[in-house]
């Protein structure tokens, strides 16, 4: 009798343990995907890839000296202005998940990519 009273006690336990790890589970996926993620813009995009929770804005600032560059979606749903930035920065708002790659229209093989989770 005294054992089944250790078995049922342990069984809470697990329980009590699983909820714990749910919870732990919502908040690391909360910090893989901030608001706001930032850019730079120099011969590459650093880094060349981000996460952003979904309505959340990746902001990209450009500080590469005289050498502009563009910030263009493959998909053309967001530019920055098509003759270049040399400073400054270009916000955009991802209001869908899902994977979207750019690339600068002036030097082949500047690539990035946002990850709307
Ligand atoms: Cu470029």
């Amino acid at each position: 009798m005294g054992r089944g009273h250790r078995f049922v006690a342990a069984g809470v336990a697990l329980l009590a343990g699983g909820a714990g790890f749910a919870i732990t589970g919502g908040a690391a996926v909360a910090a893989d995907a901030p608001s706001t993620a930032n850019v730079t813009v120099k011969a590459v995009y650093l880094p060349p890839v981000v996460d952003v929770a979904t309505g959340g804005t990746v902001i990209w600032t450009f500080d590469d000296g005289n050498t502009p560059h563009t910030v263009t979606a493959d998909d053309n749903s967001f530019g920055s202005p098509a003759d270049g930035q040399k400073s400054g920065t270009f916000e955009h708002v991802f209001d869908h998940p899902g994977s979207v790659s750019y690339h600068c229209d002036f030097h082949l093989g500047m690539i990035g990519t946002v990850d709307v989770r």
